[in-house]
């Protein structure tokens, strides 16, 4: 009898301007002709109540204080649990735009918020299978053009940011040189989905976040 694999779960992570939109579309399109079933998540996910408080945060419409605003990061992660749940349940691949790695990196680049109180929200979240990391100097990454008027999008932050994603990297992270061209980063992060998608792994449990 075969054993039925779970989904993975696949997190593409990174600064500000390091591709991962768009490299979220180029493995989307891969998986969908190579008859893989698999379905593409974002976070923040703006769509739901408390992510379009955190959509006008965002846009600095809305002011809220900083644990205030990293709690409901997290709480927009736990209200789609249920959902990414079933879907990996059900054995399809789920690839991530952003995950708990940017709200812990985002939120303890401001002063006064500690790294490890950050993570706290987040522990008993599904842990990915893998991260790609698009690691990218946020300054070659500003000369892809102007960051926009969004909250977090100068290069004091974003230097900040990338060194707190640095600390969270573990035995699930691939860093992959975001500096290069599209075809080539595609090239890379494709290779990395094939082999998490072929991985044992997947038939056992998945883990929590810590
Ligand atoms: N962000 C994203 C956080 O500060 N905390 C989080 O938990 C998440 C998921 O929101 N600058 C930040 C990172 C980005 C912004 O931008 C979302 P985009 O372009 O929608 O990925």
């Amino acid at each position: 009898m075969e054993i039925m694999k779970r989904g993975a779960l696949i997190v593409l992570e990174g600064c500000d301007r390091s591709g991962k939109t768009t490299q979220c579309q180029k493995v989307m399109s891969w998986l969908k002709q190579s008859n893989i079933e698999s379905h593409f998540m974002r976070f923040p996910e703006r769509s739901t109540t408390i992510g379009s408080l955190i959509g006008k945060y965002l846009e600095c419409s809305a002011e809220l204080e900083d644990h205030a605003i990293h709690l409901l990061f997290s709480a927009n992660r736990w209200e789609l649990l249920p959902d990414m749940k079933k879907l990996l349940g059900k054995g399809t691949n789920i690839i991530v735009d952003r995950y708990s790695y940017s709200g812990i990196a985002f939120s303890a680049a401001k002063p006064n918020m500690d790294l490890t109180w950050c993570q706290k929200s987040d522990s008993g979240l599904l842990k990915p299978d893998l991260v790609i990391f698009l690691d990218i100097d946020p300054t070659v990454a500003q000369t892809r053009g102007e960051y926009g008027v969004e909250r977090y999008e100068n290069l004091e932050m974003q230097k900040l940011v990338r060194s707190n994603y640095l600390k969270l990297k573990d035995e699930t992270w691939k860093v992959v040189d975001a500096s290069r061209s599209v075809e080539e980063v595609t090239r890379d992060v494709c290779q990395l989905v094939k082999e998490a998608l072929d991985s044992k792994s997947l038939l056992t449990e998945i883990k929590q976040l810590t």
